[in-house]
C-alpha cells in the first residue's frame, strides 16, 4: 500500500465505511438500505404499482450538439444516439485489438450469495471496472496506477483518434464549462473501460436490468454513461432503456425497485420481479461506430444475442451545474 494516510486511503475508506465520517455515512446508508429492503419485499409483490414512463424519447443525430447535452442532463430526453461517430475501419481495428487482450470478468451480485467472479455480462479488455476497483484498497490503488497507462495502451494501438479522445474533445467544445478527466489529488481516473461480450457471457435473454448510480433519482447533478460501439452482433445486443423516473410520485413508488436495481440482482427470478414493475422499455439498436449517451440512473440492460461479439468502450461522466463534465469512476 503506497498511500495509507493519503487521499486514496481516505476516499477508499469513505466509500467503504471505515473512517469516522465514512462509518457514520455507512451506518446511515445501511439503515436506509435495510428500511428500503423491507419495503422492497412488499412493494415488489405482484400487486405493487408499476413505475410509469415519463414519455422521454431517444434522439438520433449525425453529430453531437450542445442542445442535445442540455436536453439529456435536464432529463428532457432519454438518450442521444449519435450515428457513425467512429469510422468502421477504426472500430474494427480497435475491436480486434481489444478482443485479443480481453482478460477479466466482472463481478455481479447473484441473489443473496454476494459478488462472484464467473458468469457475467462483460469481459474487460482495458482498465478495471469500478466494481473490481472497490473490492480492496490495493485494488483501488491499482485502478489509479493503471488509469493513464491503460488509456495510452489503447491510444497507441492506432494512429487514428480513438472515440474516447474524440468524445472528450467534442464535449470540451460543447459543454459551457468544458470537459476533463476526473482526478483524486493529482491522480487521474480512467477515461474508458472496454467491454467484450460473447453470446455465452450474457446471462439472461433480456439482459440484467440495473442502474449505475447510487441516487435513486434524476437530479440537476448526476451522471451520464456513454458507450462507443466498436463491433455489434448481427442480431440482438440491443440496449433496453426504461424511461421511468422524474415525478416525485414515481420516485416514491419506485424507491424499492431502484434499490433493487442498484444491487445488480442477477437471478432470473429477481430480474422477472423487477421487469414486472416497469413499463415497456425503449429499444435502441446500436450499429458499428455509433455512440449512445444516457443517464444510468434510468434502468437499462443489454439484450442477449446468439452469434457474434459485442465490443464497446464505456465511460461514466459526471455533470453538475456550472461545472466541467468529468470522466469519472
Ligand atoms: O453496453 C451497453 O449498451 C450499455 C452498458 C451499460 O450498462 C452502461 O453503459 O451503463
Ligand atoms: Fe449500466
Amino acid at each position: 500500500m503506497k498511500d495509507k494516510s493519503g487521499e486514496v486511503s481516505r476516499l477508499y475508506h469513505m466509500m467503504n465505511g471505515s473512517s469516522r465520517l465514512g462509518k457514520l455515512a455507512f451506518r446511515a446508508q445501511t439503515l436506509v438500505t435495510e428500511r428500503v429492503r423491507t419495503l422492497s419485499r412488499t412493494l415488489l409483490e405482484p400487486s405493487a404499482p408499476k413505475l410509469t414512463s415519463d414519455g422521454t424519447k431517444v434522439v438520433t443525430v449525425g453529430r453531437l450538439e450542445s442542445q442535445h447535452l442540455s436536453d439529456l442532463t435536464g432529463h428532457a430526453i432519454a438518450a442521444i444516439h449519435v450515428k457513425g461517430f467512429t469510422a468502421a475501419d477504426l472500430a474494427d481495428q480497435l475491436a480486434d485489438w481489444l478482443v485479443e487482450r480481453t482478460t477479466n470478468r466482472w463481478r455481479l451480485k447473484r441473489g443473496d450469495l454476494g459478488f462472484e467472479r464467473g458468469d457475467t455480462d462483460f469481459l474487460v479488455g482495458v482498465g478495471m471496472p469500478l466494481s473490481d476497483a472497490l473490492l480492496s484498497e490495493d485494488a483501488f490503488e491499482s485502478y489509479l496506477d493503471d488509469a493513464v497507462p491503460a488509456i495510452r495502451r489503447l491510444r497507441d494501438s492506432t494512429t487514428q483518434l480513438i472515440p474516447t479522445d474524440r468524445l472528450r474533445l467534442e464535449l470540451d467544445e460543447l459543454w459551457p464549462h468544458g470537459a476533463r478527466i476526473g482526478c483524486l489529488g493529482t491522480r487521474k481516473f480512467l477515461s474508458t473501460v472496454a467491454r467484450v461480450q460473447n453470446p455465452e457471457t450474457v446471462l439472461h435473454e433480456e439482459g440484467i436490468i440495473h442502474v449505475d448510480t447510487s441516487l435513486p433519482r434524476l437530479t440537476p447533478d448526476g451522471m451520464l454513461t456513454v458507450n462507443s460501439y466498436l463491433r455489434v452482433p448481427p442480431s440482438g445486443g440491443e440496449l433496453l432503456l426504461w424511461n421511468v423516473a422524474p415525478s416525485a410520485w414515481d420516485l416514491l413508488r419506485g424507491l424499492d425497485a431502484y434499490t433493487y436495481l442498484r444491487e445488480y440482482r442477477a437471478s432470473a427470478e429477481e430480474q422477472q420481479r423487477i421487469r414486472s414493475r416497469l413499463p415497456e422499455p425503449l429499444r435502441i439498436k446500436p450499429e458499428q461506430g455509433d455512440l449512445i449517451l444516457f443517464n444510468p440512473a434510468r434502468p437499462h440492460s443489454v439484450r442477449s444475442f446468439s452469434e457474434g461479439t459485442r465490443v464497446s468502450l464505456q465511460a461514466f461522466i459526471r455533470f453538475a451545474r456550472n461545472q466541467p463534465l468529468e470522466f469519472s469512476i
